[in-house]
């Protein structure tokens, strides 16, 4: 297919129509990138996902401006950025932020960038994400940054596709920390306080820690039984133990600061997962959790194709009426309409 090799050419227009195919879920974007596929599995995937305004775009760009300055031309990393906007779907606020990141990384052949707004379900929006992960990956780009707004299942589902996931707090949205306790901190790979220009970064980062005990519990236990560990558990305990403790990183991303320390812990993380079989674990989990999105969608399509419509609407009228639960309805569809 020509498309899928332009794109394995490099061509950067062949892949942003592939990646365009994958949004609209084209027959032609799964055929290209059935093609590609062969070819996926080498890219470092970074999800970056934090509440609005903490200054994901932002840290987004810094670091691949900091990859893109990186050794000689021949070793210099290529680099794929996706945001993911499911917040924004009316606003453009998606346009906006990547028109800001098109001024500062314009130019540069070696990086690739591709705005979502959201359409449609936040599950197809994970399905699409996916496809353009991978078609990016097949056409060469070494790390990949997924840019996603803090608000909950979507970016579970967007951190369940990247290796390496970080977490943004910023000071100042201190009510925020709460709600991000919950199901954000136990996706964290590493946790950045960014702003941290602005007062208050030690109560966020009081904050965070205690979060960090609660979603990470392990760290409660070693304070309990080694006497020299008072705070943190040690360097070597973690490694001897191959437990992954969230590093805390302090950034002030307009100004860069803290960015060459955040690309050595992403650095960090991906050798971590590489030395315990984090990697293949991490990549099995994706590939599973995208086999079954597709085969869900399968299945229901291929049901309604061949199912009649009278009946489906005959049982969600009873369903409306309470006379059928959705579980007896599903019974009742698959029998052919007997309940
Ligand atoms: N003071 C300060 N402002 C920042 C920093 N990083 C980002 N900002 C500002 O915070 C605002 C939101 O940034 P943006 O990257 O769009 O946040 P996003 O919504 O998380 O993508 C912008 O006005 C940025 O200039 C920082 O480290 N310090
Ligand atoms: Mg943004």
């Amino acid at each position: 297919m020509i498309l899928a090799a332009s794109v394995l050419e490099g061509n950067r227009l062949a892949l942003a129509r592939l990646l365009t195919q994958i949004e609209n879920d084209s027959s032609e974007g799964q055929a290209a990138l059935s093609e590609l596929f062969p070819r996926t599995g080498q890219a470092h995937l970074i999800g970056v996902t934090g509440a609005p305004g903490t200054g994901k775009s932002t840290l987004v760009n810094q670091l691949a401006r900091f990859y893109r300055q990186q050794g000689d031309e021949s070793e210099r990393k290529q680099v794929g950025i996706v945001a993911v906007d499911p917040s924004s779907p009316f606003t453009g606020g998606a346009i906006l932020g990547d028109r800001v990141r098109m001024r500062d990384l314009a130019g540069d052949p070696g990086v690739f960038i591709r705005s979502m707004a959201s359409r449609g379900s936040l599950g197809g929006l994970a399905r699409a994400t996916a496809g353009i992960v991978q078609a990016m990956d097949a056409a060469g780009y070494d790390l990949i940054l997924i840019e996603t707004v803090g608000a909950g299942q979507a970016e579970v589902d967007i951190a369940r596709l990247a290796h390496t996931t970080i977490v943004i707090e910023a000071p100042g949205l201190g009510d925020d920390i709460q709600a991000i306790k919950a199901g954000i901190m136990e996706i964290a790979d590493l946790l950045v306080i960014n702003k941290a220009d602005r007062p208050g970064v030690d109560a966020t980062e009081r904050a965070l820690r205690g979060s960090l005990q609660l979603a990470h519990p392990v760290e409660k236990i070693f304070r309990h039984h080694g006497p020299q560990v008072t705070e943190q558990p040690s360097e070597q305990i973690l490694a001897e133990k191959r437990i992954w403790s969230p590093p805390i990183l302090r950034v002030v991303a307009t100004e860069g600061t803290g960015v060459q320390e955040l690309a050595q812990a992403i650095q960090q993380h991906r050798q971590f997962l590489e030395e315990t079989g984090g990697w293949q674990r991490r990549e099995r989990v994706r590939l599973q959790s995208e086999l079954d999105t597709i085969l869900q969608a399968f299945l229901v399509a291929r049901w309604h194709a061949k199912a009649p419509d009278q009946l489906y609407q005959q049982i969600l009228d009873k369903i409306v009426a309470r006379e059928l639960s959705p579980w007896q309805a599903v019974q009742a569809l698959l029998n052919g309409g007997a309940a």
